[in-house]
């Protein structure tokens, strides 16, 4: 390594040191500490302050603490929190009405965290394959995209091929099928099986680095889809609410999946927050008693989602993500530095690729860019995403673009 002996101030050290001996080492953070953020920014504990290009892998697109969905926590919570689906709450269907009308579903399934929206689906799926398509009991596969990532249930690992998640943690879930990402012949052989229920993935791949697919992939899968009657599941938890420059990256090509899973953003990074969206003929395959959670569609959630949702067409976020995502791959393009071999992304879901003799220089570089006041993290060693909340400006972008150029310079 040869940039990593950067200055941690005893404060920061002391909340590090903290995590360390008494959290599980399940993360390898950057070693900064925050305590605030605002917009684009956030703070650490000395009060140095930073661009946030992470944005909670891309929970805070709205930005940190947006005004009107704090305002929307705050005073729902002192009204009612939880409710649990025991009971009616007068919120939810307020929200179950907004959120189908504005994605445009005969219904929603609440949920809290992304993966669990993953579950959700799926569950979806084998029950419309055995009660709509007629699959055989307990027969039924779900295929999908080989680097695809949407958590760490047993589920989630099962279908992963990313040996970090599934390592010793078998035996997994049986039923599930990998074709390539971005081969839809790959995709068309698989759904020779009849017991295909549904295809699973994201319309691009975050986690594997943003992958972006060959445009027509989205509307060969929707086809291929509909020739063989399986489900169409787009897992929007990252590229969806206005993150890729359209509400939804299927938005790119006018696809409308049969199953949308929505997380993240649909809170504005306040809380856990999910939703599965679908027709009848899917959705009311679950009858009472046969899926649900604790927390998911309880009043605080209903009030923030509203507002998040509302935020993000309120300040046109999308346009805005499209337009600053250009201006942004453009510009690092124009940088020509020989340690960037690639810049690829869509709207402000970005990653450059590293080139460099040091296998650490993602990692370095994105603790030199923390030293001059931008955050990032590498995702698979050689690959860091560049995913600012989606207010960022056109002065703020081109600031950024300063920083990354003389961080780059020091490597
Ligand atoms: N689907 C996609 C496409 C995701 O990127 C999930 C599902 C799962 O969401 P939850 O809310 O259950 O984490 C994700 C999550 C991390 C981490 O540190 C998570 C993601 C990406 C990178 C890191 O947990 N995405």
């Amino acid at each position: 390594m040869t940039h990593n002996t950067i200055s941690i101030s005893n404060n920061s050290q002391q909340y590090i040191d903290l995590e360390e001996k008494y959290g599980a080492h399940n993360y390898h953070p950057l070693p900064v500490v925050l305590n605030r953020g605002e917009g684009v920014f956030v703070w650490d504990v000395e009060g140095n302050r930073y661009y946030d290009f992470l944005s909670g892998y891309s929970a805070v697109n709205q930005g940190h603490c947006h005004p009107k969905i704090i305002a929307a926590l705050v005073d729902q919570a002192a009204k009612l929190t939880l409710t649990s689906r025991a009971f009616h709450s007068n919120l939810l269907g307020e929200y179950e009405k907004y959120i189908t009308a504005y994605f445009g579903y005969d219904k929603v399934l609440p949920m809290n965290t992304g993966v669990e929206g993953g579950e959700t689906a799926i569950k979806l799926a084998r029950r419309w394959g055995y009660v709509v398509k007629g699959i055989e009991h307990n027969q039924a596969k779900i295929v999908f995209a080989k680097g695809n990532f949407w958590g760490r249930t047993m589920a989630a690992i099962s279908s992963s091929t990313d040996p970090s998640s599934y390592s010793n943690f078998g035996p997994f879930m049986p039923g599930f099928e990998m074709v390539d990402y971005n081969d839809l012949v790959e995709l068309e052989k698989a759904f020779q099986d009849k017991n295909v229920a549904a295809f699973m993935f994201e319309p691009i791949q975050g986690e594997a680095g943003v992958l972006v697919p060959d445009e027509g992939y989205l509307t060969g899968v929707r086809n291929l889809c509909n020739q063989y009657n399986v489900l169409m599941i787009a897992d929007e938890i990252q590229t969806g609410l206005a993150r890729t420059g359209k509400m939804l990256a299927c938005d790119h090509e006018n696809v409308r999946p049969d199953v949308l899973i929505l997380g993240k953003a649909l809170s504005g990074g306040v809380l856990p927050v999910s939703a599965v969206l679908c027709d009848d003929e899917i959705m009311m395959t679950i009858k009472p008693g046969e899926h649900g959670s604790t927390y998911g569609g309880n009043p605080l959630a209903c009030a923030v989602a509203m507002a998040a949702l509302e935020v993000l067409k309120d300040e046109n976020m999308a346009a805005n993500a499209e337009a600053m995502g250009e201006l942004l791959r453009s510009e690092i393009v124009k940088l020509n530095s020989p340690f960037v071999s690639l810049v690829r992304g869509k709207g402000l879901l970005n990653a450059i690729v590293i080139k460099h003799s040091n296998p650490e220089a993602a990692w370095d570089l994105c603790l030199t860019l923390k030293e001059n006041g931008l955050l990032a993290k590498p995702t698979h060693g050689d690959k860091i995403r560049f995913a600012p909340p989606l207010s960022i400006t056109k002065n703020q972008v081109l600031e950024c673009v300063g920083i990354i150029d003389k961080s780059l310079q020091s490597l």
